[in-house]
């Protein structure tokens, strides 16, 4: 059976979705980053880069979210366009936008927005406008088309899914008036209930959620005075 090593945060949240989509069995192990179990030898066999997701199938270990949504995608030959297809193309653009782009990005904006010791304008602004800018290439993307693919639901949108759940938390409360396709993309895959199935971790699982100065060292080495 799969082990499936998480959080709620956006990036595990993709990979539940793709479990629970195609109904893989899983055995969830919970990874509470706040506490630092991210760090833990244990953890660390499997990831070197200490962040969950990460996943055990048998003897493959596969980690980074969007590595195991294709790893799990061409396992299960679902969610994605078979190989050599034009179609593929497409898909590891957008899968690839999503990771260096729509990921990273919106995670910066939400440090510089909530979680950094002061305000530093330049960052929150940089964030900001870079998350924006990647989500309106998105929305247009959207306008067109009902999946980012066109009609076929894929692992692509899968991963949008992970972050769009935070399009708020990332631009602020009024963000979603700029961008009306994703938000209905986004409320297409709510209602799937496989994305019910993989919201309800929330309700099984209890991770730290003071964000005290344990927290903060923890996941920010670097004012802990740590060496990269
Ligand atoms: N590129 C990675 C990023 C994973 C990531 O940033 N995970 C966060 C979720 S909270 C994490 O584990 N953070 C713990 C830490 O930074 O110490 C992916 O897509 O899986």
């Amino acid at each position: 059976m799969i082990r499936f090593y998480f959080n709620l945060s956006p990036n595990p949240m993709k990979v539940a979705l793709f479990l629970e989509e195609a109904e893989i069995a899983y055995e969830a192990h919970p990874v509470d980053t706040r506490r630092g179990e991210q760090f833990s030898p244990d953890f660390l066999a499997l990831n070197p880069n200490g962040k969950v997701p990460a996943i055990v199938d048998g003897d493959a270990v596969v980690f980074d979210s969007n590595a195991i949504l294709l790893y799990l995608a061409e396992k299960t030959g679902r969610f994605l366009p078979p190989a050599g297809d034009a179609a593929r193309g497409e898909l590891l653009s957008w899968l690839m936008f999503v990771a260096t782009g729509i990921g990273p990005f919106s995670g910066q904006a939400v440090h510089f927005r909530h979680f950094a010791p002061e305000p530093v304008p330049y960052a929150q602004n940089r964030y900001a406008y870079e998350a924006r800018r990647h989500y309106g290439v998105l929305d247009a993307r959207l306008a067109e088309r009902r999946f980012v693919l066109g009609d076929t639901y894929t692992i692509v949108d899968m991963a949008v899914w992970g972050w769009a759940r935070m399009v708020p938390f990332v631009m602020g409360d009024d963000a979603w008036s700029a961008f009306p396709n994703v938000r209905r993309m986004l409320d297409e895959v709510n209602a799937r209930p496989a994305a019910a199935r993989a919201g309800a971790l929330k309700e099984r699982y209890t991770f730290k959620a003071d964000w005290d100065d344990e927290a903060r060292r923890i996941m920010f080495g670097h004012l802990a005075g740590g060496a990269a």
